[in-house]
């Protein structure tokens, strides 16, 4: 009798969840959501299928999720196997020829379609591109010293539009096209901002290993604007990966994306707490 008592509070309270989430599936239903997935926020199998679900679950209420996916661990792995050196100049990889085709070869070959087959597996229809396919991305170089690693300067988001009303979920690998035949390496940060951006994204989740923004207690601030973003950049407190991350938000808000999240990837349920639920998760910034 206990159990089954216990049993009929679980059902209880998922239900109270579902009910308490709708006002923010009301707010959400056609926003569009840029999730940017780090190599290191994608974990274990059982972590992608949950990442899975919950973008399945974002499109089903609604949302036009996209995710612009990285994979720097799975890049590294496969140059070391390969005995190719590679190295990092202020948080972008050096990328001569040979390097960028094994860059192309991991993150659209490999990482893509790893996350397209875990949303499929999860009943939604990702269909898999990087920013070459239908010049969704045209890059220059970002500076001679780096070799082939491309900054975006023109975007052409009408490829993502098709897919939004085919209901598909489009799942983006971040290299771009040059003006000149070449490919660029683009980081993925950088190439995930350009798209929400471009896009003028109601949200933009940077998915990553660490829990958000944090203060100079190491505690994490929930909601920042952008003075404040500036402020404990210039106190030391915002240093290191994240100074790229709070960049890439800023200049996301700068071209019209309304806010910009910075949250742990490898937390459960990481997306769906922050837009369905009051909690949030992460550090929110805002203008
Ligand atoms: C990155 C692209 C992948 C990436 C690289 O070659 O590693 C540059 O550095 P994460 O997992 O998001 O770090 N490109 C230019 O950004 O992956």
């Amino acid at each position: 009798m206990k159990k089954q008592d216990a049993m009929n509070r679980d059902w209880i309270a998922t239900a109270r969840t579902l009910s308490q989430a709708l006002p923010y599936l009301q707010r959400y239903e056609g926003a569009t959501v840029v999730i940017k997935f780090g190599g290191h926020a994608m974990g274990s199998d059982e972590a992608m299928e949950t990442f899975a679900r919950d973008i399945v679950l974002m499109q089903q209420v609604g949302v036009n999720p996209v995710i612009v996916h990285g994979g720097g661990p799975m890049i590294n792995e496969m140059l070391d196997k390969l005995e190719i050196k590679s190295d990092f100049v202020n948080g972008k990889r050096v990328t001569d020829a040979a390097t960028m085709e094994v860059v192309e070869m991991v993150l659209s070959g490999r990482v893509n379609k790893r996350i397209v087959q875990a949303i499929n597996e999860q009943g939604g229809r990702a269909v898999g591109l990087s920013g070459k396919d239908a010049n969704l991305m045209v890059c220059e170089e970002t500076n001679p010293d780096l070799g082939f690693v491309g900054t975006p300067v023109k975007m052409h988001t009408g490829v993502l539009e098709t897919l939004f009303k085919a209901d598909m979920i489009p799942v983006i690998a971040p290299l771009g096209a040059g003006m000149n035949g070449e490919t660029f390496n683009v980081n993925g940060d950088t190439a995930a901002g350009a798209i929400a951006g471009a896009l003028k994204a109601d949200r933009l989740l940077l998915l990553t290993d660490v829990a958000g923004v944090k203060n100079a207690d190491g505690e994490v601030v929930t909601e920042l604007t952008a003075s404040h973003v500036h402020e404990l950049t210039e106190a030391g407190v915002i240093a290191g990966g994240m100074i790229p991350k709070t960049e890439t938000a800023l200049n996301a808000l700068n071209q019209g994306v309304r806010a910009a999240v910075i949250l742990d990837g490898r937390a459960p349920n990481a997306c769906l707490l922050e837009l369905f639920t009051e909690h949030g998760a992460g550090s929110i910034i805002r203008q």
